[in-house]
């Protein structure tokens, strides 16, 4: 049974998914069609089936729809069943105050989504920069209704505890310094951390950009630009793990975000915690992190420019929106060839960058792409300012799933001489593929299957390739070459006709 095992391990194809070969697989990078938004998404959440949409938009439309076509009204909210993608009924509009939807989390069992953002009504009823929906009904859940002072921008949530972040000063009249906890019924707890400053001025996003909580370890660890929690002068600077139930300072995280650098947004797998960061002039801090819960120690940093501004831990992979434009000292990564590459995946074990390319424009807004991302039975939605995917209009939204691949590498051109006696040399430029790193190329003499080599690589780095076929001198040859990702087969490429030398 095993001898089979290992035989037939050998003997045969191994069914390499999207970038397996460097060891974890990733999605795909074939965008599933899509429902749009006429504006800016800014978060995105799962429960119970749904995908929650919220942002600064008032309507959806159709995948392949042009803009003002086919739509249908959505006020900074929409509803997604996660399997079709098809939009859903439940559609309270978010309105009053700046209007917009910046923060949804669910509870941990799904019932209730948690929403924040800077608006005075939730559907028909008064609300203050925040509210509940009860995902069962899509009715706005009618415990949860605490008054806070400013814009709410980040929220997380226990099975006892409501965290939000944002800008506020007060929460429920109580000094509440960009942080608060409140009972999931909106009474305020006694967890008190004061966040303030800011190391840029005119901070457009004062205070708490990000939040995640882990209870098994009572902690919660807050992101934004602050330059002190709970009056620490030094030491703190945009991130702090705060004890849970107090708001003291468990972790100071010295050194990790330089100044004028921001952090975006913060996720934890329960155990390691992820971090995006955006830095304001050239060359700030704008990478990724990733850390561990239990003692605040760092495992990597990564240091590529164009800031991140969502990261999603997946099956080994984190994949996050940025517009990364200089990765040159990151493993996988691409040196600075006046590109922006708008989404990413990294082995989280060592940082490595995968080959899974999918890209979207930079689009509307402050225009740097993708700005949020969630995981839906497997499916991966990114919601942001873009208005293409993969250089097809798509506005707002897009999905990727595991399977299946779809896109297949560009044949690159062949071309052939003899230069010996009965030799003929063949020679191309390794092709890419947007989830694939090494490809096998196919030549084909006469028509007949010849050899395949392989070959890894990156749209960035298109190695030299070539082959030399032994045949009869004097005698002529048509040669084609074909490209694959395992999968997908390139149209094939020539022919060429190179006659032997004598
Ligand atoms: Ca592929």
């Amino acid at each position: 049974m095993l001898a089979a095992a290992v035989l037939g391990t050998a003997s045969t194809a191994l069914a390499v998914g999207p970038a397996q070969a460097t060891g974890e697989s990733t999605l795909t990078a074939d965008p599933l069609a899509t429902w749009q938004t006429d504006g800016i998404v800014w978060s995105l959440a799962y429960a119970k089936g749904i995908v929650y949409v919220g942002g600064t938009f008032e309507h959806i439309r159709p995948p392949g729809a042009a803009p003002g076509s086919g739509e249908l009204a959505r006020k900074n909210f929409a509803a997604f069943d996660a399997k079709t993608g098809q939009p859903l009924p439940c559609a309270p509009a978010f309105s009053g105050g700046s209007g917009t939807v910046r923060a949804l989390k669910p509870s941990p069992d799904g019932s209730l989504l948690y929403i924040g953002g800077s608006f005075g009504k939730a559907g028909p009823v008064g609300r203050s920069n925040t509210a509940a929906l009860n995902t069962a009904d899509c009715t706005i859940g009618a415990e949860w209704q605490p008054t806070v002072s400013s814009t709410v921008r980040a929220i997380d949530v226990t099975d006892d505890a409501v965290y939000i972040g944002g800008g506020f000063d007060t929460v429920q009249g109580q000094t509440r310094e960009r942080i608060a906890a409140l009972r999931p019924n909106g009474a305020l707890l006694p967890f008190k951390a004061t966040v303030r400053g800011s190391s840029i001025p005119n901070d457009p996003t004062p205070g708490v950009n990000a939040i995640t909580v882990a209870p098994k370890l009572n902690k919660v660890i807050i992101g934004g630009r602050f330059t002190s929690v709970n009056g620490s002068l030094f030491g703190v600077h945009a991130l702090a793990g705060l004890d849970a139930t107090t708001g003291r300072v468990v972790n100071s995280f010295s050194g990790w975000i330089p100044q004028r650098s921001a952090v975006k947004t913060l996720v934890n797998d329960g155990t390691n915690f992820y971090l995006g960061a955006e830095g304001t002039g050239g060359g700030v801090f704008d990478g990724r992190i990733a850390g561990r819960l239990s003692d605040g120690s760092q495992i990597w940093k990564d240091t590529c420019l164009g800031a991140t501004q969502a990261v999603l831990p997946y099956k080994g992979v984190l994949y996050s929106g940025s517009h990364a434009h200089d990765c040159g000292s990151t493993p996988g990564g691409f040196p600075d060839i006046g590109n922006r590459q708008h989404f990413l995946a990294q082995s989280i074990s060592d940082k490595t960058i995968l080959p899974w390319f999918p890209d979207t424009n930079d689009g509307i807004g402050e225009q740097i792409g993708p700005r949020a991302l969630t995981m839906a039975d497997g499916v991966l939605w990114a919601g942001g300012e873009f208005t293409t995917v993969n250089d097809a209009p798509q506005q707002g939204l897009t999905r990727f799933a595991a399977a299946p691949d779809t896109g297949a590498p560009q044949v690159p051109l062949l071309s052939g001489a003899s230069t010996a006696r009965g030799k003929i040399t063949l020679k191309w430029k390794a092709s890419w593929d947007r989830d694939n790193g090494v490809l096998t190329y196919k030549i084909y003499r006469d028509g007949a299957y010849l050899t395949s080599l392989t070959k890894d690589s990156r749209y960035w780095n298109r190695p030299d390739m070539s082959f030399t076929d032994t045949v009869e001198p004097g005698a002529e040859h048509r040669y084609s070459l074909e490209v694959t990702d395992g999968t997908n087969v390139s149209g094939r490429n020539g022919p060429v006709y190179v006659t032997a030398r004598n």
